[in-house]
This record gives structure tokens, C-alpha cells and sequence, in this order.
């Protein structure tokens, strides 16, 4: 596997970074998961925008113009002759000394990691998953904003930790004021009386490129779609609910804390989001190979 890190593409054993890297010694930088499907790289320009933006919540300046990381994508994904591909994009803020000073690293490191993709067993789609409510709040935006997919996953990191503790695939985040955000690596829809619903940006979520992608779809397939908070009692009693993130593209939740949704099987509006889903991602996107 050739990595690119910092303008040359180098074999795994040779691709790191310093101890003195901010990114490894805080969390200090952005990152972005992307995908590849036959060929193309989905949503390549909109991962690219919330990397930009990211960084630049932070203040942290990308020395690479987007065109040219756009094309490094490319080439990392040529270089290791892939088609089928998870990509991570990472921009920490540099090597400094050993204080939180951000001035003190003058140099951006780049990172992009080429990989085949991993898929989630495919049982996960056909019976849907079983989630649990962690007792770990998301991030307060004031505090960590959400929407800032930053090198610090460990509010979402100690999610999964107790999640998994309890036996769940996926764990669903409330904010600090008890209402539904996420879950720790996907965003969260629920249908009730043919209604999508998913939360706001603004109360503390990631803006997933795969959830903004399905409301478009839903949309576009005529379905009425809100974005507005709610509590788990809303999910308690929906017909159906599904994941969206792009490792798991959508996937059905079919019990949520113990309480089973709908009749306990991916429901129809899921099955057919799931589908269309599938369908936009194998027909659209950058093509890697020209
Ligand atoms: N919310 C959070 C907190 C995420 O980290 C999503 C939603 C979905 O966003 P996209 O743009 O992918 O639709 C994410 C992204 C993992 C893993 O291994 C998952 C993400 C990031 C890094 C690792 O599960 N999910």
C-alpha cells in the first residue's frame, strides 16, 4: 500500500508521522472517510467542502488548494490501482513543541490512506440493528462544535465503548439537553406516518455527506422530509428508523433500548431509501481512472 503523506507517496512502514505532531499529541486537525464505488469517488467535492470547512473552523489553513487535494485523492487511489476504496483524508496541524500553541506549527501535515474497503456483514442490512442510548452526551457545540470532524473522536469513541459494553453495533448520542443528535460514526432518520425525520445541524451533529444525500433522495422521491429535534420517545413509537454514514451507507435499526420498531423488521420507506441509496452511489462520482 502506498500512503500519501506531505507531497510523496511511501510504503506503509515508511509513511509517519512525529512524536511532535499536534494531530497525534491533541487531536488538533480534520479528517474525512470517503468512499469509492466502481471507479468513481462519491461525493468527492463535498467531502473536500466540509474538510475545508472544518479546517477553517479551526483555523487551521490548508496550504494545498482544493483542486490539488482533489487530484491527490486521485492519485493516491491510482497509485494503489483501486476501484473499490475507503479513503482517509487527514490534515493535522503540524509538527510543534510540546505546548497547545497552534502558531508554533508552521506546517500542515497531509495525510491519505487508501484502503479496500471493509463491509459491514450484510445480516446487518437484511435484520437491521439493535442500538442502545449511551450516557455520554455528544459534544456541546460551544465546547467541541460536532460539526468540526475533528482529529478528537473520543466523546464518540467512549460512546462505542459503552455500547459495545452493551452488546450494540451502534449507539445513539443525546445532546446536553437530552434530545436526539446521532449516533457515534452515523447520523439517525426515523419515519412515522409516511414523515422522514432527522435532527437539525444546528443541535449538535455531523452534517453526513450520506444524510444529506438521502434527503435529497427522499425528496426527490416525493416523500415529505423534516428536520427538527425530538426526544427518544419519538423513536420509542416511529415505524421505522435506519443509520446513515459512509461505511454503513443506510441501514435499519429495528430496536432501539429495548423497544422493538414498527414490527421489528427493516421497514419499506428504509428498504427503499436503502436502494436508492446503493443505486446513486454505483452511478455517480469522480472517476479515478480517465
Ligand atoms: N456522525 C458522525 C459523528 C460521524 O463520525 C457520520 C455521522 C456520517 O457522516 P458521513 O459524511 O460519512 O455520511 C460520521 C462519519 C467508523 C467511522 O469507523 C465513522 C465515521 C468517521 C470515522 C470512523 O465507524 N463516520
Amino acid at each position: 500500500m502506498l500512503i500519501y503523506i506531505d507531497g510523496e507517496f511511501l510504503p506503509q512502514a515508511e509513511a509517519k508521522v512525529s512524536v511532535f505532531d499536534h494531530g497525534l499529541l491533541y487531536g488538533d486537525g480534520v479528517f474525512e472517510g470517503i468512499r469509492s464505488y466502481n471507479g468513481r469517488v462519491f461525493k468527492l467535492d463535498e467531502h473536500l467542502e466540509r474538510l475545508y470547512d472544518s479546517a477553517k473552523s479551526i483555523m487551521l489553513q490548508i496550504p494545498t488548494p482544493i483542486e490539488t487535494m482533489k487530484e491527490t485523492v486521485l492519485e493516491t487511489l491510482r497509485r494503489n490501482n483501486l476501484h473499490e476504496a475507503y479513503i482517509r483524508l487527514i490534515v493535522t496541524r503540524g509538527v510543534g513543541d510540546l505546548g497547545l500553541d497552534p502558531d508554533k506549527c508552521p506546517n500542515p501535515t497531509i495525510i491519505i490512506i487508501a484502503d479496500k474497503i471493509t463491509l459491514y456483514p450484510q445480516n446487518f442490512y437484511e435484520e437491521g440493528l439493535d442500538i442502545v442510548t449511551t450516557s455520554i452526551r455528544r459534544n456541546y457545540p460551544e465546547a467541541i462544535n460536532p460539526r468540526i470532524k475533528s482529529l478528537n473522536y473520543l466523546n464518540n469513541i467512549l460512546a462505542k465503548i459503552e455500547g459495545k459494553q452493551a452488546g450494540a453495533v451502534e449507539v445513539l448520542m443525546l445532546n446536553a439537553d437530552g434530545y436526539v443528535v446521532e449516533c457515534s460514526g452515523d447520523n439517525i432518520f426515523w419515519v412515522k406516518n409516511g414523515v422522514l425525520v432527522t435532527p437539525p445541524v444546528h443541535i449538535g451533529i455531523l452534517e453526513g455527506v450520506t444524510r444529506n444525500s438521502v434527503i435529497e433522495l427522499a425528496r426527490d422521491a416525493g416523500m415529505q422530509v423534516e428536520e427538527r429535534i425530538f426526544t427518544r420517545h419519538a423513536l420509542y413509537i416511529a415505524d421505522e428508523c435506519f443509520l446513515t454514514g459512509t461505511a454503513a451507507e443506510v441501514i435499519p435499526v429495528v430496536n432501539i433500548d429495548r423497544r422493538v420498531i414498527g414490527d421489528g423488521q427493516p421497514g419499506a420507506v428504509t428498504q427503499k431509501l436503502m436502494a436508492a441509496f446503493r443505486q446513486l452511489a454505483n452511478s455517480t462520482g469522480t472517476p479515478i481512472y480517465v
